[in-house]
């Protein structure tokens, strides 16, 4: 239970203070450490100069664009406790890709890293809605317009009083498609996914560092890196170059307790990892936007001895409701529902389906879907239940095992074949950097497995190598379900968040 009137973006700065962690640091970046009480002061400052200066109203849409840094967190936070809903977008995003949420949510404001402004001006030109682009200096220089009109303003701002159930922010997800759909999300749930997820599954302590790559446009990134530390004392590392393998050498410089990243991210930082690398300092890896597959969970475990715990989440459900724990990994497993979630597996009357065999993943908790103005949320969400689109097996014990995206099951000469599985048994061997498996269309079968592979450095493409690799999935999964066709091809197509995009694959 939350109160009433509640402000997300003042429970993790100024409450923070508050409750004596003024002194404790919570932004390290750009070549500095500011703690608590800076960070408060700092967010306060600008929050001053989007009312005063810029005329932000409550409830008006304010789109934040930026690298991973400690200025966007400070946009993020002041933008909420002015009371503005706040759509954050990754820095990679093109000017016909912002101009599409620029129209779904009528933003007329935009906070964006100077160094990221032409892309986004020239969307501005071109808009209905956006009429105003404040830059901001994202190395913090303070140098920007922002910067410069947020300078004097007082540190004392008293936040809109915002209730609970308003909402703070506008999560969009391409989805797999490409389509964008925006997800609202309350004040109240920012924090239930740290008092959920984080404090049960994480345990999360003041002590704490966090790192990792998610973009925070991307929610995962946003709890992980943000919202996760902030709300209890911790601090973040937020590292614009924090992407594997450099992560490796983030977790030792700043002494990281707790990883953020994508199984792919993990696979690419083992192979990175030399003789003498330290990481005594982790205490869990957390990998999720991907399910994890088992030989990465075990090749992580042997070398670093350290949990790499998977979890689901979903920017519909805000994030992670379905996770291993620390004192119950298991590789190629998801685990059990995070507190306060139900999950279960159904068909498609809704249904429940027995134990061990593969049906929709149904999901209902204290955070859910909430499309803005959007046809598909009844399909997201039936009878209460979010769908979100992921293929799970329940065991009888009650673990969850991933086994495809819904639309990634391929039905080959009459047998339902799990696309991230043969992706799993391809991981395994050493030639394979990335991969990606779908279903084409044959006239004998149906449906073909085909193999996309991404070669690792010094390997090269061959038949003789695609033949190896065959033989190899027929030796660690049944045999029909080894990949009849292979590509070798350089790189993945993927979505800004790091999903694979197998629909284009398809295509
Ligand atoms: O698993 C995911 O893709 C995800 C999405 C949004 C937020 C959190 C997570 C883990």
């Amino acid at each position: 239970t939350y109160p009433e009137w509640l402000n997300a973006g003042v429970e993790l700065t100024d409450r923070m203070v508050e409750k004596g962690f003024g002194d404790h640091i919570a932004l390290i970046g750009n070549g500095r450490v500011r703690t608590y009480k800076e960070l408060a002061d700092w967010t306060n400052r600008i929050a001053h100069a989007l009312v005063e200066d810029y005329g932000i109203k409550p409830g008006n849409r304010v789109m934040i664009r930026s690298a991973n840094n400690p200025a966007m967190v400070a946009c993020w936070l002041a933008a909420t406790k002015a009371g503005a809903v706040v759509v954050n977008t990754m820095p990679m995003l093109r000017a016909a890709e912002l101009a599409k949420i620029v129209d779904k949510a009528r933003i007329e404001f935009a906070l964006c890293d100077t160094r990221l402004l032409e892309e986004l001006e020239s969307c501005a030109g071109e808009s209905q809605y956006l009429n105003t682009v404040v830059g901001f200096d994202g190395t913090a220089n303070h140098e920007a317009e922002l910067d410069r009109a947020a300078l004097n303003k007082p540190v004392r701002f008293e936040a809109v009083r915002t209730g609970r159930d308003d909402v703070a922010l506008l999560g969009f997800t391409s989805g797999t498609t490409g389509m964008p759909k925006a997800t609202m999300h309350f004040h109240r749930d920012l924090l239930i996914i740290a008092d959920g997820y984080a404090q049960e599954v994480l345990q999360v302590k003041p002590s704490d560092v966090f790192a990792g790559s998610p973009p925070l446009a991307f929610t995962f990134g946003l709890g992980g890196l943000a919202v996760f530390p902030l709300r209890f004392g911790a601090a973040a590392a937020l590292l614009e170059n924090a992407s594997p393998p450099n992560l490796i050498e983030i977790i030792q410089k700043y002494r990281v307790t707790i990883c953020f990243t994508a199984p792919t991210a993990y696979k690419v930082m083992l192979e990175a990892m030399e003789e003498g690398v330290d990481l005594s300092t982790l205490r869990c890896a957390v990998s999720a936007g991907e399910t994890l597959p088992a030989p990465v969970f075990n090749a992580w475990k042997e070398k670093t001895g350290k949990p790499l715990l998977d979890g689901i989440g979903a920017t519909e459900m805000l994030h992670i409701f379905l996770t291993n724990r620390f004192e119950d990994a298991r590789p190629g497993c998801t685990g059990k529902p995070v507190s306060g979630y139900e999950v279960r597996v159904v068909d498609d009357g809704m249904n429940d389906v027995p134990d061990g065999e593969a049906g929709r993943l149904a999901v209902r908790g204290p955070t859910g879907c909430r499309y803005l103005a959007d046809e598909r949320q009844k399909d997201y969400v039936q009878d209460g239940w979010n769908l979100t689109g992921d293929s799970f097996i329940r065991d009888a014990e009650g673990y969850f095992h991933f086994a495809a995206r819904s639309d990634d099951m391929i039905i080959s000469a009459g047998y339902n074949i799990a696309g991230p599985e043969v992706e799993a048994a391809l991981l395994g061997h050493a030639a394979v950097a990335e991969c990606a498996v779908i279903g084409v269309a044959d006239e004998d079968r149906g449906q073909l497995v085909k193999a996309f592979v991404v070669l690792a450095p010094g390997q090269t493409a061959s038949a003789d190598l695609a033949k190896t690799l065959q033989d190899h999935v027929k030796a660690t999964i049944a045999p029909y379900k080894y990949p009849r066709a292979v590509e070798f091809i350089e790189a993945l197509p993927k979505t800004p968040s790091g999903k694979i995009q197998r629909f284009a694959l398809r295509r």
